[in-house]
């Protein structure tokens, strides 16, 4: 029998970037599985996930014996390729507001947030833990500020942009679950705590929780 499972999600259950990918799947009521790359063990290092993705970093979703990298390249190769996807709107400056807020979120806190790049950071100054944390609170608690903010210029409505879901909440959703990870405090960001509100009522985000999917031990 045909495996009604087109969609293979190599990912880690924690990982902000897998997580994204997740909630596009199921937005899109795509039928996929994952397979677990276990960063803690180092798998994916291992050479037959890095033949697949070179920069040795989880999400790659294989689609068609083809294996697709970057989160935010695989929703939009999703967008472009699920008949109806709206997770990109069609207008050309709605398009660019839910990029840019993507964007906002997956290239400007995210890279300087991976955890080995805080662990960089506090061995060279030396500050152990607390460094980490600080910087973790500095540039996550400041890219969200910014992120309230370009929410609060646009467009109203209950997600990121408009009343359905985009690319945009996508990439929010698990940058608070982060923050979160942090201690940071999100109560002053009102726009992004109505946001986080609405996606949890939604059943799609919810399977997608790193909750929903952690391997049992
Ligand atoms: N820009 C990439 C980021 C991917 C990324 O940084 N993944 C992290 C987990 S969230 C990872 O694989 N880290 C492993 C490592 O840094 O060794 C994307 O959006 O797919």
């Amino acid at each position: 029998m045909d495996d009604p499972c087109q969609y293979t999600l190599f990912d880690y259950w924690r990982s902000s970037a897998s997580y994204r990918v997740r909630i596009a799947l199921n937005l899109l009521d795509l039928p996929w599985h994952g397979v677990t790359v276990d960063l803690l063990a180092g798998s994916h290092r291992q050479p037959e996930y890095v033949a697949r993705n070179p920069q040795g970093l989880v999400p790659t979703l294989t689609v068609d014996g083809i294996d697709l990298t970057q989160s935010l390249a695989i929703i939009e190769y999703l967008n472009e390729t699920v008949p109806g996807a709206r997770l990109l709107p069609i207008d050309p400056a709605a398009r660019h507001r839910v990029r840019s807020l993507s964007y906002s979120i997956a290239m400007e806190i995210h890279p300087i947030c991976n955890l080995s790049v805080a662990r960089h950071v506090a061995e060279l100054t030396g500050g152990g833990q607390e460094a980490t944390i600080a910087w973790m609170q500095r540039f996550i608690g400041g890219g969200l500020a910014n992120v309230e903010e370009m929410l609060r210029q646009g467009e109203e409505g209950a997600f990121c942009h408009g009343n359905t879901p985009s690319m945009a909440d996508c990439c929010l959703i698990p940058q608070l679950y982060n923050a979160r990870r942090w201690g940071i405090e999100l109560g002053a960001f009102n726009r992004i705590c109505a946001i986080e509100s609405a996606c949890a009522s939604i059943p799609a985000f919810v399977a997608a929780h790193p909750d929903s999917v952690r391997p049992s031990a």
